[in-house]
């Protein structure tokens, strides 16, 4: 069996995890500081989102230097420590790996603005039309267009997200060269894997126009494609030699790319990253948001259980809003969290834990766009004005949707600076950390984290709920009910996604309940969670 299906990996995003320091930003030292908080919690692996040199233009999503440690986050020597510190107890480090671009703030792309460089290749240059012309008609996942012109070269580059995130090019063999080199640099440091982001578009197969799309027109020249399995079967080669683990985000990705990704055949990934669960919730794009509606949210998870032999369970990353106000209810707020709580770490597959959501932090409750910071809002709001959009409208969609829902700093006590920080934090932080706190919640033993400490221990003493086969019994319009099969062993969880009570037909002797009740006689409370024997 391999390592990575018995493990439970959490992600921190290290901006808003803990300030050591008293700058307002959270550090390497700080995550050091909270490693027995992971131990507690039974984490085995964590995702670190970037922690390289970068000018943060998309908080480190734009690497300037990937063999260096942004000094805002700490020094080289404050990684080892923490891989180290980690690795003592149990604990392994994914780095995230952004190979789809670097920053404009990189020397490759700063001598590659010099067309005798010879790094003159490592990024996609075009000069464009005759008549100042963009060089095609692709748009960007930002929002804005994707070429940019660079004075000094005379030319523009290809950027798929902001504009000082330039495409590699991987057309020229030497980029795939120098990623081997950083690959191996941290492996040889002693991480055990990557998160691999946007990794089903590296390679781009022509820069020519196409159909145009209300979102990505272009996609069909670098969504998944052959180029990119190459580059990828390539890099397992290092993988393999290190032993090390991969997981790949991939946008747009259906179950047979997920399969021609990370199928047993195939091997390219260890596993990937599917959206499809998370999209229910909105039309088409993420900024139009419609109802919630439980049984298609139900219907696609069943889908991927059955569709993959192995899926990367999450419902909470540094992208989106959070979990709870999103597919859970505000009113029931610490039912609710513990019913997402039992769905994440009982279904099949690697359960992914995203800071914050073990105490059931909610969305920002910011009033304006100035006190936001995702480049990704501020060009959306950009866009939306220049469409005259009114700003009420702006300011709801964004506020909805906003990736800065889910990057507010942790919430380890109720006081000002919510323990985070002694200083002015870099965003701000909900003022419901008065009621929503992990300090608050470490004496309860009906909170929140109790809740998900007490199921990942039970995860870790129960075989079948790691390793068994995914029975669907119900995907109705308000129940979710499902059973776990290793052997003999049977496990039966019910959820209840609703404000009302709900009938069910299921028998076993009750395991758990977030109602902390004795007995079950097939009527689910609001919310709702149970696992029965
Ligand atoms: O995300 C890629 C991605 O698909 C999302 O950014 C998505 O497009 C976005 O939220 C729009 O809805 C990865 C990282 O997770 C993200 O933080 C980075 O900004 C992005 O890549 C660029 O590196
Ligand atoms: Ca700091």
């Amino acid at each position: 069996m391999e390592w990575w299906k018995d493990v439970l990996i959490y992600q921190i995003y290290p901006r808003s995890f803990q300030d050591s320091n008293g700058d307002g930003i959270g550090d390497i030292p700080g995550i050091i500081s909270r490693l027995d908080h992971l131990q507690e919690l039974g984490v085995d692996a964590i995702w670190l989102s970037p922690v390289y040199k970068s000018p943060n233009a998309d908080n480190g999503y734009d690497i300037s230097d990937y063999r260096e440690i942004n000094p805002e986050y700490g020094t080289m020597e404050d990684m080892e420590e923490l891989i180290d510190q980690a690795g003592r107890r149990g604990i392994r480090i994914l780095m995230d790996l952004v190979i789809n671009h670097t920053s404009t703030e990189h020397y490759w792309f700063k001598e590659s603005r010099d067309k005798t460089s010879p790094y003159a290749d490592y990024y996609y240059w075009s000069p464009g039309g005759a008549d100042g012309a963009l060089p095609n008609n692709w748009t960007g996942f930002f929002g804005e267009d994707c070429w940019e012109f660079d004075p000094q070269r005379c030319e523009y580059y290809l950027h798929l997200f902001a504009r000082s995130q330039a495409d590699l090019n991987y057309h020229n063999p030497a980029v795939l060269e120098e990623i081997k080199d950083i690959l191996r640099f941290w492996l040889d440091k002693g991480v055990a894997g990557f998160r691999c982001d946007v990794i089903n578009i590296l390679w781009k197969d022509s820069l020519e126009s196409s159909k145009k799309r209300l979102a990505l027109t272009g996609s069909e020249h670098y969504l998944s494609l052959e180029g990119t399995h190459d580059i990828l079967r390539q890099l397992r080669e290092i993988w393999d030699e290190y032993g090390a683990f991969t997981v790949g985000e991939s946008v747009f990705v259906t179950p047979q790319r997920a399969r021609d990704l990370c199928g047993k055949d195939r091997r390219e990934l260890d596993l990937v990253f599917s959206f499809e669960h998370m999209e229910c919730d909105q039309y088409f794009l993420k900024w139009f948001k419609r109802k919630f509606r439980p049984k298609i949210f139900f219907d696609c998870l069943v889908k991927w259980q059955k569709e993959l032999d192995w899926n990367a369970i999450y419902l909470e990353n540094h992208d989106q809003p959070r979990s709870i106000p999103r597919f859970g209810s505000e009113k029931f707020w610490k039912e609710s969290g513990k019913l997402l709580a039992t769905l994440v770490l009982t279904l099949r597959g690697t359960p992914f834990l995203y800071q914050g959501q073990e105490i059931g932090m909610t969305n920002f409750d910011f009033t304006r766009m100035r006190q936001l910071n995702d480049v990704e809002s501020k060009n959306v709001d950009k866009v939306l004005r220049r469409f005259h959009v009114p700003q009420k409208l702006r300011w709801k969609l964004i506020a909805k949707t906003s990736r800065d829902n889910a990057r507010t700093p942790f919430q380890w006590e109720g006081g000002e600076g919510a323990g985070f920080t002694s200083a002015r934090p870099w965003l701000g932080i909900n003022h419901n950390c008065a009621a929503i706190n992990l300090a608050d919640q470490e004496g309860d033993e009906d909170s929140i984290w109790s809740w998900y400490k007490d199921l990942s221990a039970l995860r870790r003493e129960r075989e079948v709920l790691r390793q068994g086969e995914f029975v669907p019994l119900e995907a109705g319009r308000q129940v979710f009910a499902y059973r776990r099969e290793l052997g003999e062993e049977r496990l039966t969880v019910a959820l209840n996604f609703s404000d009302d009570p709900a009938q069910v037909s299921l028998d076993g002797q009750l395991l758990r309940s977030n109602y902390r009740r004795e007995r079950f006689e097939g009527i689910l409370q609001p919310w709702e969670a149970v696992i029965l024997e």
